[in-house]
């Protein structure tokens, strides 16, 4: 549901356009309503877990130029470059987005904007998809730009709204940072109407948009004016909240945390920072001066509680809650009853514990028999950022290095050059993940002769992040066709010599290919070829099943880790053999190929639908 088809199910409010309705959307969808109605007109971004739903809910709008951008950097880029062109734009990512832009990040605050320009942040604090948790109010002060963090969905609209004005009246691009939570989380949001912003146009101004050092040096006193600026705003500014009454604790919050504060004090005051840097510590102290104790809760870092024991502010925090890893309602009230600030302890009842699910590769996935040869080549293996990185798990175990996108072929690199490898070396790196941040890295192989194999697992589409299209689609996310990148003569125009495309359904042939680029000195390169089995809808034959009495219950079909193959009640020699589920089955053939006595055939007529397609 978008944000434009959700309005329709509401009882209140304008029939025709939803203005003034309350509807139910999720963070992100909150962000891009947001968006919508303070009238950006370029959105941009790169798809990452929590944040992609923000560009997806608002790509069928005509009225708004909404595309992916190749990475981050390029994201911002593009956002930065509409708005110095005088159009209000955004730029979304996940926290570990803003490292790959944040080159671009950092002078922005001292160039300034055109029309309003705003950062979406979407941190991930327990890594429920990340490599790593960083916070990202962190970069907020860094670069001396203005950071708002929404608690919810009807925040994640207004806040987003108040950036672009923000953005406009200081000069600065914002900073928004939402969390997993709150990304995710659906809670009612009052709809308003769009207020459309005529282009400004661009001004030229070399002095403000060309940082060459001369010029830049006059811009970073205009930075820190503007930061005191700020610092008198956020001061008295509606986004600092005071509520509770009870004076015996006082709590400073942020985001979502906030929401955990509340529902574990309610009656105690608390400080919550809509707008948290610059930080108002004069609203602070006042507040620290009405309560007999002052805590703070935030999730990830000291940031705050930092600031404010510098500014000689008694103030206790991360000694009751964590630094590391997510915050909820029971670890705020756990903290709480550490602190002794709730005299009864914790009352939450402990959740019922879940089945534990490892993530797998999907049957079928074209990825998984190329991670089987190189095992079986010995191969050490850089891997990359994407749905092969399961590959590292059992029963693959066949990665040994995940760092950050784009990194597979530059460690590659490394690890030849140190001569430790013990074996062939092998970056593996998804389509998009290569155009992303790959790229360079293969172009540093070839200037410096590496000796390695890069392995570009093309599966047309960003699967990770649930199927996005990228520039080797040949499809924009507003669905207009468009060049797609041709990855086999992209290569071969950096300048590898020996690039091969393969099937990966066909096992022999991918061992084959791994095993000559291997052989071939320098940099070499594999292309598979076959389409994510999910995308764009899933792609299935015929069902694979095992012929029980000829099944010798080796073993060897297990090994590819299809989660469509199950073990059989029937034994051999003491040994469980094995079967095929046939509704997930979807007929890649690899278990076929793996079986010594060819027990595994297809079925003999399936009644389910036949869409090969490939
Ligand atoms: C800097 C950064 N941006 C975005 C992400 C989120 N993310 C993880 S993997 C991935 C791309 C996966 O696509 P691809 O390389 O084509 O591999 P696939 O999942 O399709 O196999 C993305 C966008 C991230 N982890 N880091």
């Amino acid at each position: 549901m978008t944000v434009d088809t959700i309005a329709d199910s509401e009882v209140e409010g304008d029939a025709d356009t939803g203005i003034g309705s309350r509807v139910l959307l999720s963070g992100n969808e909150a962000v891009a309503r947001g968006a919508v109605e303070a009238g950006v007109l370029v959105a941009t971004g790169y798809p990452g877990t929590p944040s992609t739903e923000i560009l997806e809910s608002i790509a069928d709008r005509d009225d708004i130029d909404v595309r992916w951008a190749t990475n981050e950097k390029v994201a911002l880029d593009v956002a930065l470059g509409a708005s110095l062109g005088g159009v209000r734009a955004l730029a979304t990512m996940k926290h570990v987005g803003l490292n790959v832009a944040s080159d671009t990040f950092m002078t922005t605050a001292y160039t300034g904007v055109g029309a309003g320009l705003v950062i979406v942040t979407a941190d991930d604090p327990g890594m429920h998809s990340s490599q790593n948790e960083q916070d990202n109010r962190g970069f907020a002060r860094m670069a001396g730009v203005p950071l708002l963090e929404p608690a919810d969905s009807s925040e994640a609209r207004e806040y987003t709204t108040i950036a672009f004005a923000i953005s406009e009246e200081f000069d600065t691009p914002v900073l928004v940072r939402t969390t997993t939570r709150v990304s995710h989380n659906r809670g009612l949001v009052r709809l308003g109407p769009r207020i459309e912003h005529p282009t400004t146009g661009f001004t030229r101004d070399p002095r403000k948009y060309v940082m060459i050092p001369s010029h830049a040096r006059l811009r970073r006193p205009e930075m820190l004016k503007r930061l005191e600026r700020l610092t008198g705003y956020v001061e008295a500014s509606p986004l600092t909240v005071e509520s509770g009454r009870s004076s015996d604790i006082g709590v400073v919050t942020s985001g979502i945390a906030h929401n955990y504060v509340r529902e574990a004090l309610p009656d105690a005051k608390i400080l919550k920072l809509g707008m948290s840097y610059p930080v108002p510590i004069k609203a602070i102290r006042a507040f620290a001066e009405s309560v007999d104790r002052l805590l703070v809760v935030e999730e990830l870092d000291p940031y705050l509680e930092n600031d404010i024991l510098a500014a000689g502010i008694a103030v206790e925090g991360k000694a009751f809650f964590s630094q590391a890893g997510e915050l909820g309602p029971d670890a705020v009230r756990r903290g709480f009853a550490t602190a002794l600030a709730l005299p009864d302890g914790p009352t939450i009842e402990p959740a019922p514990p879940t089945v534990a699910r490892p993530p797998l590769m999907c049957p079928g996935c074209p990825h998984t028999p190329p991670f089987l040869a190189l095992r079986r080549l010995g191969a050490v293996v850089t891997g990359d950022i994407g749905c092969y990185t399961l590959a590292a798990l059992a029963p693959l175990s066949a990665m040994d290095t995940c760092v950050a996108m784009g990194s597979s072929i530059g460690m590659a690199a490394g690890m030849a050059a140190s001569g430790g490898a013990q074996g062939p070396v092998v970056a593996t790196i998804g389509d998009s993940t290569f155009l992303h941040g790959g790229i360079p890295g293969l172009v540093d192989a070839v200037y410096n002769q590496a000796d390695i194999t890069v392995l570009i697992l093309d599966n047309g589409t960003v699967a990770m992040t649930g199927g996005q299209e990228h520039p080797g689609t040949g499809i924009t996310l507003q669905e207009s066709e468009t060049t797609p990148v041709d990855l086999l003569a992209l290569c071969r125009a950096l300048g590898v010599d020996d690039v091969r495309v393969v099937d990966p359904y066909d096992l022999g042939a991918t061992y084959g290919a791994l095993e000559a680029a291997i052989a071939s000195p320098g940099p070499s390169v594999v292309i598979t070829n076959r389409p994510c089995v999910e995308a764009p809808t899933k792609v299935r034959d015929r069902p694979y099943e095992v012929i029980a009495d000829a099944c010798t219950a080796c073993q060897a079909c297990m090994t590819a880790g299809c989660p469509s193959i199950v073990w059989s009640d029937e034994t051999f020699e003491g040994r469980r053999k094995v079967s095929i589920d046939p509704i997930t089955c979807t007929g890649c053939t690899l278990c076929a190929q793996l079986c010594p006595p060819l027990a595994i055939l297809p079925t003999p007529s399936s009644e389910i639908e036949v869409r090969t397609g490939v």
